[in-house]
C-alpha cells in the first residue's frame, strides 16, 4: 500500500519478504486469519533478521515461522514461490480482487456476487443489486482506483483552507493520512478539523456543516458518501464525512493542458482541540501501526483509541469493556508515546 518507502530494502531477505507478503495478502483478501496471521508473524521474524535465511533449517530455528520454512527455501532457491503462482493464475480470486476495487465493496460483497454468477464490472451495472455507495464505486471506478499525486492533495487542501478560512478563521485544517507519512502519492485526502479552544466535537459541527454546503454548491464536493457505520466512529454523531471532490482547474498545480477533472475521495474528521494528539496519531496510521501500537497499549493496561489514551479501563472476561478508564493523555501526540513508553516515532516511520 503506498508503493513507497518500504524500509525494507537494505534488509538482507527483503526478495523473500515481498514474496511473503503477497501471500499475506491473499489470505488476507480471501479472510483466511489463520493463515494471514503465520505470514504477518513469519515476515516480522524476517524482518529483524540481520543475515539471509537461505535453508528451511535455518528458518525453522527462528521464532514464528514453523510451515512457511519450506516455502522461504523454494524462494531462496528458484526466486518464485509455486502456490502462489497457483493463486494469483485463479480466475476467481482475480474477479474478487477486481470486485473489492469498487469503493465500498469488501470480501464477502464481492464472494457474494461471484457466488450469483457475476464475473466483471459490467455485469454489476447492469444486473446486481447495489447499494449508494458500490454505485458510485461502480461509475467513478477507474477515478477512484487513481492515485493522487501528493502536489494535488496539497492543492486540494489548500483550496477547501480557503474557504474554511472565510466561514471561520480560527479553524484549523490538518491533512493527516498518507500525506502526513510523506507518501508522494495518496489514496485519498484525509482532513482533520480542529479549532483553539475547543473541547467537544459539537462545537465544531455546525463550521464542518457550512464548509461542506459551499463546497458542495461550488462543485468543489460531488457526492457525499453514506458512513460504514463504524460504531467508534460515531460517538458524538457526525464526526466524519466522507465523499468526493475534484479540484477546479483554476487550481491545477501542473500544466494547463494536463488538468483532468478526477473525482477524489475525501474524509474529514472533526476534533476538539482537547482530543487533537489522539486524533492525529489515529488519522496518520498506517493501519498496521495503529493496530500494533493499540495492541501495545492493552498489554499494558491501557486502552488507546482515536479519543484518547486510557487507563484503568475494566474488562468483562470476554474482554469487553466494564468502564471507559480514565483519561491518561488526548491532546499531545509526544506524551502518548511518552506514556505508552516507546520511542517517539516521526510520521515518516510509522509505515508498520
Ligand atoms: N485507519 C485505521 N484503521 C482502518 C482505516 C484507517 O487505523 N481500518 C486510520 C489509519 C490511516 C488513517 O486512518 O492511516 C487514514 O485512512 P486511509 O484509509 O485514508 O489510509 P491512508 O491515508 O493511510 O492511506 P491511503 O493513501 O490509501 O489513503
Ligand atoms: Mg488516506
Ligand atoms: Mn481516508
Amino acid at each position: 500500500k503506498g508503493g513507497v518507502k518500504d524500509g525494507e530494502s537494505n534488509n538482507p531477505n527483503a526478495d523473500t519478504i515481498k514474496v511473503l507478503q503477497q501471500m499475506l495478502n491473499l489470505h488476507t483478501q480471501a479472510g483466511d486469519n489463520f493463515r494471514s496471521k503465520a505470514y504477518r508473524m513469519a515476515i516480522a521474524t524476517l524482518r529483524t533478521e540481520t543475515k539471509k535465511i537461505r535453508t528451511a533449517e535455518e528458518a525453522r530455528a527462528l521464532p514464528h515461522i514453523g510451515r512457511i520454512a519450506e516455502k522461504i527455501e523454494e524462494i531462496v532457491n528458484t526466486n518464485r514461490l509455486r502456490q502462489l503462482e497457483y493463486a494469483l493464475d485463479d480466475p476467481r480470486r482475480q474477479i474478487q480482487a477486481l470486485f473489492m476495487k469498487i469503493y465500498g465493496v469488501g470480501q464477502m460483497q464481492a464472494q457474494k456476487w461471484i457466488s450469483q454468477g457475476f464475473q466483471t464490472l459490467e455485469d454489476l451495472k447492469n444486473k446486481a443489486e447495489l447499494n449508494a455507495n458500490q454505485k458510485i464505486g461502480l461509475e467513478h471506478f477507474d477515478d477512484l482506483n487513481t492515485r493522487i499525486p501528493r502536489r494535488e492533495v496539497t492543492a486540494l487542501a489548500d483550496h477547501i483552507k480557503g474557504r474554511a478560512k472565510a466561514i471561520d478563521h480560527r479553524v484549523e485544517l490538518i491533512v493527516s493520512g498518507s500525506y502526513r507519512r510523506g507518501a508522494e502519492s495518496s489514496g485519498d485526502i484525509d482532513l482533520i478539523v480542529t479549532k483553539q479552544g475547543t473541547s467537544s466535537t459539537r462545537e465544531l459541527v455546525p463550521f464542518l456543516n457550512k464548509l461542506v454546503k459551499t463546497l458542495t454548491e461550488e462543485s468543489f464536493l460531488t457526492v457525499a458518501l453514506a458512513s460504514h457505520h463504524d460504531k467508534a466512529d460515531e460517538v458524538d454523531g457526525g464526526s466524519k464525512w466522507h465523499g468526493c471532490c475534484v479540484l477546479p482547474e483554476g487550481a491545477f498545480p501542473g500544466p494547463k493542458g494536463e488538468y483532468k477533472p478526477i473525482w477524489r475521495r475525501i474524509d474529514f474528521l472533526v476534533v476538539p482541540q482537547s482530543e487533537i494528539g489522539a486524533a492525529l496519531l489515529y488519522f496518520t496510521g498506517n493501519d498496521i501501526f495503529n493496530r500494533s501500537i493499540r495492541l501495545l497499549a492493552r498489554q499494558k493496561g491501557m486502552r488507546l483509541n482515536q479519543r484518547g489514551l486510557f487507563s484503568d479501563v475494566l474488562r468483562n472476561r470476554d474482554s469487553t469493556k466494564i468502564t471507559e478508564g480514565t483519561l491518561l493523555e488526548a491532546r499531545d501526540e509526544k506524551k502518548i508515546f511518552a506514556i505508552l513508553g516507546v520511542r517517539w516515532r516521526e510520521p515518516h516511520e510509522r509505515w508498520c
